[in-house]
């Protein structure tokens, strides 16, 4: 099947690598669509001109089910206006996921270059947990940016930062408050055209009023989900959904996650290297990033081997996933 790559499409998200992808398939029906939200028993998509709902084909939905997948907010899928089903899941370029109280795992989001992460200055800052929202999108592939918001409350904002800084050596941090008008300007360098960024973080710290502050609206409600109606007009709310933004790129913005724990691949990471974090608390500079600064505990304990390990593991890895490779089905 020949697409073409569509200023539309592109638009969304839709890149070389992704075309490339379709083209492998065996020729089929349906037209490439991306996931903008989920809802209880279906999917709103989005072709890059229109927005309509579409469900999961049967044969898609076994396939997904004999995989352990499931379908992302964020996803590509190939549409078939017959039947508005959803036939086919392509390649994923990364996904974010967590596993819940009941350990099962749980897909966040898919197809992000950029997940901010966000945390406030005041009452909700805690460095561990940032630390934990950090991994798992290292572990998903996803570069991770740090945002502090509500600026204008912070004690000191500045040790924060250091504090913040020295924990994720090679991860940029950002101050800032969420209501600024600021706001594209100092997160311009994650917003190029076709990049896709997630927002993550505690309920209360600022996501959706930075969506507002991106989107150059107050359309979206802060201080809830999302709500709106729905085709049949009722009212439903949404959890995870994506927005296009003026500049081009797409964001998602999602709800808090009250129990963020730890995949055991994600959780080896951080086991792993327990003791550079705990030598790192003891070097002289908070901000320290274990090069060659004087009074660096871990240049002085550690062998140059092990702390290239270490960087290692800061730096997202391609991990061992499959392409999703389902049988496009007819109904
Ligand atoms: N002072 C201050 N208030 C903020 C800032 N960011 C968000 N808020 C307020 O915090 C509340 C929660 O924000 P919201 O965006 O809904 O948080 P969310 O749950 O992360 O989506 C709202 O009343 C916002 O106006 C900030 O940087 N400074
Ligand atoms: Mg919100
Ligand atoms: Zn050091």
């Amino acid at each position: 099947m020949t697409v073409p790559l569509g200023d539309e499409l592109a638009r969304l998200g839709w890149n070389a690598a992704l075309k490339a992808a379709l083209e492998q398939l065996p020729p089929g029906p349906g037209r490439p669509v991306r996931i903008v939200e989920q809802h209880r028993s279906e999917y709103r998509v989005n072709d890059g001109e229109h927005e309509f709902s579409a469900r999961t084909h049967p044969a898609l939905h076994q396939a997904l089910t004999k995989a352990d997948d499931g379908i992302a907010v964020g996803d590509w899928a190939l549409y078939q206006d017959e039947g508005d089903w959803l036939t086919q899941l392509l390649p994923r370029r990364s996904l974010l996921e967590r596993t819940r109280e009941d350990g099962r795992r749980q897909r966040l989001v898919a197809n992000v270059d950029t997940a901010l992460l966000v945390m406030g200055l005041d009452g909700d800052f805690s460095p561990e947990r940032l630390m934990r929202y950090r991994l798992m999108a290292v572990a998903g592939d996803v570069t991770p940016v740090l945002l502090l918001t509500k600026l204008d409350r912070a004690q000191d904002a500045e040790a924060q930062r250091r504090e913040i800084a020295s924990l994720a050596p090679d991860t940029a941090v950002v101050t800032l408050d969420a209501r600024s008008p600021q706001v594209p300007e100092l997160l311009a360098p994650w917003l190029q055209p076709g990049q896709t960024l997630v927002l993550l973080g505690s309920s209360g710290v600022g996501k959706s009023t930075l969506m507002n502050s991106l989107l150059g609206t107050d359309t979206q409600r802060t201080g809830a989900t999302q709500d709106h109606q729905d085709d049949l007009g009722r009212h439903t709310t949404t959890a995870r959904f994506l927005r296009r933004l003026p500049g081009g790129a797409c964001l998602i913005d999602t709800p808090g996650l009250r129990e963020l724990k730890l995949s055991e691949e994600q959780a080896k990471v951080e086991d792993d290297f327990a003791d550079v974090r705990q030598l790192a608390a003891r070097c002289r500079f908070s901000d320290c990033q274990h090069q060659r600064e004087p009074g660096c505990a871990v240049v002085r304990e550690l062998s140059a081997q092990r702390i290239a390990a270490w960087r290692d593991s800061l730096v997202p890895r391609k991990p061992d996933r499959k392409p999703g490779t389902f049988g496009r089905g007819k109904p």
